[in-house]
């Protein structure tokens, strides 16, 4: 049943992105470029996780924030790289909707509710170190899927 809700959820979140893209070109058009590159802020912070479970998890929670175009977590560096339109939302909103999911941001820590609920491969440390150079040589290279 649990699995069921999930594939279910994984299918609107595909959903809304899909509609949100097509959405997105429509404006481009309409818009002259200048405008639109003024009205978009990239960014990128700190954010504590291990897995490409994680990654999911807090790259969804950054692209449900209205006016965020794209996210990317590094699981190496533990860092996000957000573009957003900056007339829609800010970066405190982007750290608040990670932090609801479980996850630690530089700025704001993370709900230790839904912690709680994160799988047990994703409970990541509360002291591991953020925004690392991610060049840690093999070590992790033989990458477990979860
Ligand atoms: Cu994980």
């Amino acid at each position: 049943m649990k699995k069921v809700i999930l594939s279910v959820a994984v299918v609107m979140a595909i959903g809304l992105t899909s509609c949100k893209n097509e959405t997105k070109q429509e404006t481009t058009e309409t818009k002259t470029e200048v405008s639109k590159d003024m009205a978009m802020a990239d960014i990128s912070f700190g954010v504590r996780g291990n897995c490409g479970m994680c990654k999911k998890t807090i790259e969804k929670a950054a692209n449900k924030v209205e006016g965020v175009a794209n996210a990317t977590w590094d699981v190496d560096k533990k860092k996000i790289d957000v573009s957003f339109d900056d007339t829609k939302t800010d970066a405190m909103a982007i750290h608040n909707a990670i932090a609801a999911s479980g996850y630690d941001t530089e700025k704001v820590a993370g709900s230790e509710e839904a912690y709680s609920n994160l799988p047990g491969c994703c409970k990541y440390e509360h002291d591991m170190v953020m925004n690392q150079s991610g060049d840690k040589k093999e070590e992790g290279h033989s990458d477990h899927d979860h």
